[in-house]
């Protein structure tokens, strides 16, 4: 039996919303995630986003004002010429993503990676050189599940080469709805059988030791789901295994979507290029903002939190 995620619960004490305090880095660096609430304050802004996302739902899909449409499969309905410039649908999960479009508007990043409470954060953890964000991933929901339907989470690791992510939430979330999830620790864990510190690939001479660690996290810890109100960030650290929540909403009288936002972050002044293989790049992964670089070392004991200000 998989272990049931907890919804998250404030660890740290209350700071300043503004500052990273030396309680939440060792947070931070210990368990892989930090959240700030309340972070980013534009209630109008996150309406705008949702009802932007309605704008762009295929005619006959589904209703927004008719929960019943969100539950009854619509991924049967979604068209598959759109997965290019739309995301896909698949079952309950909605990537609102495309390489030009969706995930690159201004008035998206702005009220997430790009915006000045979130710039804060990210100079607390990486120091003052990181570039603003030219995209996010997209705007990523998880609908209802049918009451009938079997779901379980999906654990997995990213291949985003990334240096800090973040899940910036853009309405409330309530235990049990669909909110990101993430393996405490797990990034710790698994550091040293990955091929680079940040890249995508695996060290394929300890392929089989990352698997046995990765079937041992999901056995003996318990996942935490991130619920939370809408302007609330989660800052996570990349490595972690992580899924997205089952939304069981359609089982209470209150079915509800969950929208989030992820973005990416590194340091600028790499060498940076396109991996055509695992990505990121034009062909891969490219809904992901970070690139692989030259300069990025062997994972060895001492060295996970170099080029960190924390
Ligand atoms: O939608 C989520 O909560 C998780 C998304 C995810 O796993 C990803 O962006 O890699
Ligand atoms: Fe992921």
């Amino acid at each position: 039996m998989r272990r049931q995620p907890i919804p998250y619960q404030q660890e740290c004490s209350k700071t300043n919303a503004l500052q990273l305090s030396a309680e939440e880095a060792e947070y931070f660096k210990r368990e892989g995630y930090i959240v700030k609430p309340g972070l980013i304050q534009a209630a109008d802004e996150f309406k705008r986003v949702i009802e932007y996302v309605w704008d762009a739902v295929p005619e006959g899909v589904m209703c927004r004002g008719d929960p019943s449409t969100w539950i009854d499969e619509p991924h049967k309905r979604w068209p598959v010429n759109l997965a290019q410039t739309l995301g896909i649908l698949q079952h309950t999960g909605w990537k609102m993503r495309s390489p030009h479009r969706y995930g690159r508007e201004t008035f998206i990043l702005e009220v997430s990676a790009n915006h000045r409470c979130v710039r804060a954060l990210v100079e607390q953890f990486l120091g003052n050189c990181v570039a603003p964000s030219e995209r996010v991933r997209g705007i990523y929901l998880v609908l209802p599940k049918s009451p009938s339907v079997e779901a379980k989470l999906g654990p997995h690791v990213d291949h985003s080469a990334a240096q800090l992510s973040a899940m910036v939430l853009i309405d409330d979330i309530p235990p049990r709805t669909g909110g990101f999830t993430v393996w405490p620790r797990s990034h710790v864990r698994l550091h040293r059988f990955w091929a680079s510190r940040l890249g995508a690939h695996f060290n394929h001479q300890t392929k089989h030791e990352f698997d046995s660690e990765f079937k041992a996290i999901l056995h003996d810890t318990d996942p935490v789901e991130f619920v939370g109100e809408a302007g609330d960030v989660v800052f996570w650290h990349p490595r972690l295994i992580h899924s997205a929540g089952v939304n069981y909403s359609a089982e209470t009288n209150d079915p509800r979507i969950r929208y989030v936002i992820p973005c990416d972050f590194q340091k600028s002044g790499y060498t940076f290029y396109d991996d055509d293989d695992l990505g990121p790049g034009t062909k891969q992964q490219w809904w992901v903002d970070t690139r692989h670089f030259r300069e990025d070392p062997a994972p060895s004991l001492t060295n996970m939190w170099d080029d960190w200000v924390i």
